[in-house]
């Protein structure tokens, strides 16, 4: 008896084993079974939540300092939420320092793509190779850097500022020969934007291009008001009270070229026909001083690039090549266009 229950016993074993051998199959089979599986109907389930998952990207805005900055990050803000990304958004008060904490952060969180416009062009290496190294695709928006590996980041989208400054500087040219001024010594002030900026580096260059034929235009004081409204009507009272001769404000962004015009109206005299306004980013208040009268020009520099950037990343994720730079298309808006442009302005 005791042998038949043995037996029996035995044999419930062997069917067990067999069966458990049925359930559990080898690594291979696992990964012959993986690859045969039918995934068009159910993928696995990594694969669903991560089609579930948004986009998640982390931005770097430099700050809040003028009406451009301000019009940037509605456009930014509004074109991730629009495209259903989880934004992680950080606003540097204009301090390196805590773009490169930012930057850091976003690594550590292991986001998909990471964005941000730097505050000055130098001393980024560190954290562009850290970016890199972590195989997160960076995108660089408004402003680039001096970095000369351009391999760090996937695209640059942005302005021209050398044209900009360019711009500027010949729109004054041919605003002094159309109001027969061309054999005038002509005294230009500059107020530049933030000190190691790209757009104040660059927009000064091209200023100084398309000015450099004629030796009667001189820039004869320039510093910087930071691209802000409150430094720009300080510097300029500074320059106002030296006593020189000033023909010509060059304020490297309208921010700065507003405040100006406070300062130059508080010391007696007519912006815009006292002294010449010229100013960049084409913002509704550069509008509004020249339909008064109390501005001369201002070069575009357009902010709206959220729609951009998402483009960018729905190609990144499409593993589609970008192109390493993508311009903004910009114009020049002088004085006698603004009644008729002021109610199309967006920012
Ligand atoms: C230009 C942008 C500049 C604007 C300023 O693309 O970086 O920064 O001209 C802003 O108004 O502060």
């Amino acid at each position: 008896m005791k042998k038949l229950v043995s037996v029996i016993m035995c044999m419930i074993l062997v069917l067990s084993l067999g069966a458990c051998s049925q359930e559990e199959p080898s690594k291979s089979d696992t990964k012959a079974t993986a690859q045969t599986k039918d995934t068009t109907k159910e993928p696995a389930k990594e694969e669903a939540a991560k089609v579930d998952e948004p986009i998640r990207v982390g931005f770097s805005q430099l700050g809040a300092e003028s009406d451009w900055r301000v019009a940037s990050t509605v456009s930014i803000k509004g074109a991730c939420e629009e495209a259903g990304y989880d934004l992680i958004f950080s606003d540097a008060q204009q301090k390196q320092e805590n773009q490169i904490k930012a930057l850091r952060s976003f690594i550590t969180q292991e986001v998909d793509v990471i964005a941000f416009s730097p505050v000055v062009e130098s001393g980024w290496d560190e954290v562009l190779e850290e970016i890199r190294d972590a195989g997160i695709p960076l995108i660089l928006v408004d402003r680039s850097t001096d970095n000369p590996d351009d391999s760090l980041w996937v695209t640059f989208m942005g302005s021209d500022f050398t044209l900009e400054g360019m711009k500027a500087g010949e729109w004054l040219v041919d605003y002094l020969v159309a109001n027969g001024r061309d054999g005038e010594e002509i005294n230009v002030v500059e107020l530049q934007g933030t000190v190691g900026s790209a757009p104040a580096n660059d927009r000064k260059a091209g200023f100084e291009e398309a000015i450099k034929a004629n030796a009667n235009i001189k820039i004869t004081k320039s510093q910087t008001g930071d691209f802000t409204r409150t430094l720009g009507k300080e510097v300029m009272e500074s320059f106002l009270k030296s006593g020189d001769k000033i023909d010509v404000l060059y304020a490297h962004n309208d921010d700065m070229a507003l405040g100006a015009i406070q300062a130059i109206k508080d010391a007696g005299l007519k912006p815009g026909e006292d002294i010449i306004v010229i100013g960049v980013d084409a913002v509704k208040g550069a509008f509004e001083a020249m339909v008064a009268g109390e501005m001369n020009v201002t070069v575009e520099c357009n902010p709206q690039l959220g729609p951009q950037l998402v483009e960018a990343i729905e190609m990144l994720m499409n593993g589609e090549t970008l192109p390493k730079w993508i311009p903004t298309i910009e114009g020049v808006f002088p004085q006698e266009t603004a009644a008729d442009e002021l109610p199309n302005r967006q920012y």
